[in-house]
């Protein structure tokens, strides 16, 4: 018997739900490792922030999503418009590999020093799709808003411990305390949580944003006022809410 070799591909048509949004999340393989190999500063480092959203811009030109937001190595874009006919492996293989190259791209604008690509592996992002409801949408950001925020006290309780006493001593300390334990922790060692950068607290969001041109009319001879649809990178997002979305026309 011959086999039909394409019949063999038994994934290739598998596709997202019709009609259904989806997000696609995509996570930074080995990144603890690769922070070190990088050197970067702890728990925020500025130049890997604006490398994420680098790739993120690169992401939005190329397949004009809804919304994205990044905090750590993770990114999460909504689409509304569904490229690839909506196949999975379609979707999760070039998305992933997309914002792994453009990772790479964006590391020699944001790291000038080459000896630190001597070592480096190259890079690889993993990627998944959840399809969403319009209410599923609005609760899954929020609970990535959540995770960044956990991120944020966790990491900054770690580093600050880290100074005082050697690894296991540390998580020893961090076992089960809960945020307010985290608070006066690094209260007492000179941190405000509430006074830190908002993007480390609340994570980046990127999307599209209403800005005002100025233009000129030759044939009123006038000066003009019109408005254009630029991509805003929100480095200050407020707690995600109903109106923050409904506000910046976003469609959740
Ligand atoms: N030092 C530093 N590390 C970061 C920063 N952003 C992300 N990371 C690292 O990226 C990791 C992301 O977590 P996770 O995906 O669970 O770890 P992975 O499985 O090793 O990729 C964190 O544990 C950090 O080590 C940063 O701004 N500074
Ligand atoms: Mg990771």
């Amino acid at each position: 018997m011959v086999i039909k070799m394409k019949e063999c591909e038994i994934y290739s048509n598998l596709k997202v739900p019709c009609g259904s949004k989806i997000v696609i999340r995509a996570d930074g393989r080995n990144f603890s490792k690769l922070s070190n190999d990088l050197k970067l500063e702890r728990p925020y480092d500025t130049n890997f922030a604006n490398l994420m959203v680098g790739i993120c811009n690169d992401f939005f030109i190329e397949f004009s999503p809804e919304f994205i937001f990044t905090f750590s190595d993770e990114i999460n874009i909504l689409l509304s418009d569904i490229p690839f006919n909506g196949r999975v492996e379609k979707l999760d293989s070039v998305f992933a590999s997309f914002i792994s190259g453009s990772f790479t791209k964006n590391l020699f604008k944001n790291f000038k020093d080459n000896s630190l690509y001597e070592t480096l592996k190259p890079i690889s992002f993993d990627s998944r799709i959840i399809p969403l409801s319009d209410r599923g949408v609005f609760e899954y950001f929020k609970t990535q808003q959540n995770e960044a925020w956990r991120n944020c006290l966790n990491g900054y309780s770690y580093w600050k411990l880290r100074k005082e006493f050697n690894k296991s001593h540390t998580m020893e300390i961090l076992n089960k305390k809960n945020s307010s334990a985290l608070h006066e922790i690094l209260f007492k060692r000179g941190v405000n949580i509430s006074e830190l950068p908002p993007w480390q607290r609340r994570g980046i969001g990127i999307y599209k944003k209403e800005v005002s041109v100025n233009g000129y009319n030759p044939m009123k001879n006038k000066k003009v006022i019109s408005k254009r649809l630029k991509i805003h990178i929100d480095w200050n997002l407020p707690l995600f809410s109903k109106e923050f979305f409904n506000k910046n026309s976003l469609n959740i």
